[in-house]
């Protein structure tokens, strides 16, 4: 039998099993794309950014080119939230300047014309990207998978846009709260089908962005957010039990302690206005904390970017740790801010 030549296991890997690391791993959401001349090159190629998400040869490319610029501890798959209502039957739609725009689902009848069926097949091309990028990215680098939680990809099918408020869904919710929970339910099916297929073609960590989740009151973050994300985790742990969950339920204000106590995620992603210490002493004693340089920081640079930098690796760098913003990187962002921000974490 041939010994398999054990790797020392990665940053991002060791964060995640509850390791505190000097200096800490670090990735940033929203790593690739318009910030970046050569994201835009080759996103002018494709016309439409659904299907440039679909052709893995691009997905693999763009996922790669922040990698090759700064080294970071982790490749995020290069995809969308909005790939699960198109697969779902939706009719989802990315315009210039105004971002997604999708057919409202908001009522049983239109709940009823979607349908998992045909998911697989047509997400197949993200997981060929997938599989590609496992071969391809350096060895010492995780790959994440990623997916939208079921409440922010609600919000999205719901409402038909975003930065809407999450008016109507929110109405929904109180008004008919069975036929929402059928939407949900269906959401939390599809998304287990949607990430263990990425496991299964090698992603080694699992991020569920949940962007919409700080607009709900308690009563309803729990059923809304914290249920349907406990529900999908068990799902994902029955499935692929040694891969990782970060859980980014942005905005959670003072209901980030109870989404780690009961979603069963293994990192908490936190964003930019949680207190630094608070989340040293009520969050990391459990879970893996990333986060949360505010992205406005990363825009201006200099003294800014020092000083908030420091500030969080002061707070959060003695216990398990994974360095990232508190929200996506901003498309204004100048790329060298980014390499000093490289050269503070790891010099
Ligand atoms: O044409 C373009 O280049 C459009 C910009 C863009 C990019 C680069 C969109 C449209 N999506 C993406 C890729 C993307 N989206 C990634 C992969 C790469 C990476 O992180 O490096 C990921 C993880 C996402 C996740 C995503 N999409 C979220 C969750 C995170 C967040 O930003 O809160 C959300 C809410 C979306 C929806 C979406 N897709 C695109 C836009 C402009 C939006 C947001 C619309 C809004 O503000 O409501």
């Amino acid at each position: 039998m041939i010994q398999a030549t054990s790797q020392p296991k990665k940053p991002l890997l060791r964060a995640l099993s509850g390791e505190s690391l000097s200096p800490p791993p670090l990735w940033l959401m929203r790593q690739a794309g318009r910030y970046l001349p050569e994201y835009r090159k080759i996103r002018a190629t494709a016309k439409d950014f659904l299907q440039f998400c679909y052709t893995p040869d691009l997905a693999v490319e763009v996922t790669l080119q922040p990698l090759r610029r700064y080294g970071m501890d982790a490749a995020i798959l290069f995809s969308d939230i909005l790939v699960v209502p198109d697969a779902l039957g939706q009719k989802v739609q990315f315009r210039e300047g105004e971002g997604p725009v999708l057919e409202p689902v908001d009522s049983p009848e239109k709940l009823s014309c979607l349908g998992i069926g045909r998911l697989r097949d047509h997400l197949a091309p993200v997981y060929e990207t997938v599989h590609q990028l496992s071969r391809e990215i350096p060895q010492q680098t995780t790959l994440i998978g990623f997916a939208g939680s079921p409440w922010t990809v609600a919000v999205y099918m719901v409402e038909g846009r975003g930065g809407t408020g999450c008016g109507k869904i929110r109405a929904w919710a109180h008004r008919a709260p069975d036929d929402l929970q059928k939407l949900i339910d269906l959401l939390v099916e599809a998304t287990a089908v949607h990430l263990v297929q990425q496991v299964e073609n090698g992603v080694e960590v699992i991020q569920l962005f949940d962007s919409w989740a700080g607009v709900l009151g308690e009563s309803q973050f729990r059923r809304w957010v914290i249920a349907p994300t406990a529900a999908l985790v068990g799902r994902l742990r029955q499935a692929c039990p040694d891969v990782p969950i970060i859980g980014f339920p942005r905005g959670a204000g003072l209901m980030y302690e109870a989404f780690a106590n009961l979603s069963g995620v293994d990192a908490i992603g936190i964003d930019s206005a949680v207190p630094v210490d608070w989340a040293a002493a009520n969050l990391q004693g459990k879970s893996t904390v990333q986060g949360n340089l505010d992205n406005q920081a990363l825009v201006v640079g200099g003294k800014a970017l020092e000083m908030e930098t420091r500030r969080i690796l002061e707070a959060l760098a003695a216990g398990p740790f994974i360095f990232n913003l508190g929200h996506g990187v901003l498309q204004e962002t100048p790329p060298e801010h980014v390499h000093r921000l490289v050269e503070l974490i790891r010099g």
